[in-house]
């Protein structure tokens, strides 16, 4: 019934066939996360990590309607091209972009829902989406988190970033019974900087560990997934105020503008990083590959 929809690259197959560790990737990072040429850069970086930490990694997106679980280099490069013409597809998205046969970049929430149709486990990216500044007046909370609440797979992030009221997006995770991991540290990550004045609910210093909790999970039924909240390397991390600075300024533009709903977290992003002439950026990307080594290092122990 699902091939009808589902392409799974051979390799990624095979290796799921075999019970060999898989990585889920997902596609929006590419598109709307990063600019051209530094996304299709970074996606192929991050592949080629997650193979030297002896992993198999499975880009997702949907293609020409299908659903691509495992992309090859030339698909990547297309997406990282078109950018932000592709599709943002999260849950509600699929059907719509399966039917037009169209294009479309899987957020947090829709590569959780493909890895977990292909049964891949794990997946690493940046950052997650969450409950907004001022959701009590928008509303703006992430399908991420409630994909979070309901599909099986872990996400390693980088934690949350400061666009987003992390004290907010806790209450929403504790009350869906999403558990939060730090691995290493004991209080949220904020993205940028290693920190948060919030804490995990459980700190794990060993990709084994945190193998160990996600099949406790699974394999006593409860359904969810796990957000493993990894640090951005302290050589890679950005000083608190300028950042903090950079975001309300970035908020403030937002607000202006009257941009909302799914263009939000993009217009941020972009914001971000264009008034940190870039700085962001290298520090987003060092992040993704610091998340793709442990996701690697975790589906490694969660096989075995
Ligand atoms: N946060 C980042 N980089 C990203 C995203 C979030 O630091 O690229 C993307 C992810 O794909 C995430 C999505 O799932 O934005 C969340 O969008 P929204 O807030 O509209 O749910
Ligand atoms: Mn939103």
């Amino acid at each position: 019934m699902l091939d009808q929809y589902l392409d799974v690259n051979p390799e990624v197959a095979q290796a799921i066939a075999e019970g060999k560790p898989v990585v889920a990737l997902e596609s929006t990072i590419i598109s709307h996360g990063m600019p051209y040429p530094q996304n299709v850069e970074t996606a192929l970086k991050v592949e080629q990590i997650i193979r030297d930490n002896g992993a198999i990694p499975a880009t997702i997106a949907i293609l020409k309607g299908r659903l691509k679980v495992g992309m090859t280099h030339e698909e990547i490069e297309y997406l990282g091209k078109t950018g932000l013409d592709v599709i943002k597809t999260s849950r509600r998205d699929i059907p719509f972009i399966v039917a037009k046969q169209a294009d479309g970049a899987t957020t947090v929430a829709s590569t959780m829902i493909l890895a977990s149709m292909a049964g891949i486990k794990i997946f690493a990216t940046g950052g997650i989406g969450g409950v907004h500044r001022g959701a009590q007046q928008t509303y703006d909370v992430s399908a991420d988190l409630q994909e979070l609440a309901n599909t099986d797979v872990a996400v390693v992030c980088a934690g949350a970033k400061s666009i987003l009221d992390i004290g907010l997006t806790l209450e929403y995770l504790e009350t869906h019974g999403v558990p939060v991991v730090g691995y290493q540290t004991e209080t949220l990550p904020a993205f940028y900087t290693r920190e948060s004045e919030f804490g995990v609910d459980y700190q794990l210093d060993t990709p084994e560990q945190i193998a160990t909790a996600m099949k406790a999970k699974w394999q006593m039924g409860l359904k969810g997934g796990m957000v493993v909240a990894n640090p951005i390397p302290e050589a890679f991390a950005m000083d608190k105020a300028e950042i903090d600075q950079v975001i309300v300024d970035a908020l403030t533009e937002m607000d202006a503008k009257g941009v909302g709903g799914k263009d939000s977290t993009p217009f941020l992003l972009a914001k971000v990083a264009e008034k940190t002439a870039g700085n962001s950026l290298k520090s987003n990307i060092q992040l993704v590959f610091n998340n793709a080594k442990l996701a690697a290092q975790i589906a490694k122990s969660y096989v075995s």
